[in-house]
């Protein structure tokens, strides 16, 4: 899939706040804070649209970008960031939680993104279960794979397939090398209806 066009059309920080019309679905980023969701965006777009940070807890609200006047890619906060208060947590919590509640209907894939240098963490079990509970489509990234070595990379992508076994995607990707991203577009495209 060509991106031709990429545009920031709403950007949720509450409930009380109207979610854009539902267009051809949306594919959406989660995970734990800083493993990547917004500069994986930045990289299927090839934009420098999503803000990014070395540091975890900057995106701070549920952003819809509209992609080709077709679909949306969503970029989530992250969960399990200990550092911002117990409100700011909450607040977040919440407005994951609500999204998924509001929009499950419209959600063609979820991209749960997790940190390709370390097993499952307890928080990515807890999303995965919620996932499966709501009966949503979700697929693995791993992301960050440059940073490991040839050896280290095989055994870890080894675990993620063990681990999810033949019902779910998992897609070894990085930023870096752009590994993962014509295979993660395939999967839009295939799922996002009009070839593009
Ligand atoms: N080496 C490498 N660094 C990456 C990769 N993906 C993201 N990063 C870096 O990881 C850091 C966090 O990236 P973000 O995209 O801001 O992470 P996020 O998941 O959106 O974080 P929150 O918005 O805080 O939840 C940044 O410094 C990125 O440059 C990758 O594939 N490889
Ligand atoms: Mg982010």
């Amino acid at each position: 899939m060509k991106i031709k066009s990429v545009e920031l059309v709403k950007t949720i920080y509450s409930k009380k706040e109207r979610y854009p019309e539902p267009l051809n679905g949306e594919f959406v980023f989660v995970g734990r804070s800083n493993v990547g969701k917004s500069t994986l965006l930045n990289t299927l777009t090839e934009r420098n649209i999503a803000k990014t940070s070395k540091k975890p807890g900057k995106t701070a609200s549920v952003n819809f970008y509209k992609i080709n006047d077709l679909l949306y890619f969503v970029d989530l906060p992250g969960y399990g960031f200990a550092k911002v208060s117990e409100k700011e947590r909450l607040r977040w919590k919440q407005i994951i939680e609500f999204y998924f509640e509001s929009r499950f209907w419209n959600i063609k894939m979820i991209f749960l993104l997790v940190d390709g240098r370390h097993e499952l963490q307890k928080n990515d079990e807890m999303m995965i279960d919620w996932l499966k509970e709501m009966d949503l489509p979700f697929s693995i990234v791993l992301t960050k794979i440059d940073k490991l070595k040839m050896s280290e990379k095989s055994k870890m992508i080894r675990y993620y397939r063990n681990l999810f076994g033949e019902n779910y995607i998992v897609i070894p990707y990085s930023a870096v090398t752009k590994e993962g991203v014509s295979e993660i577009l395939k999967l839009v495209e295939d799922l996002g209806g009009a070839k593009v």
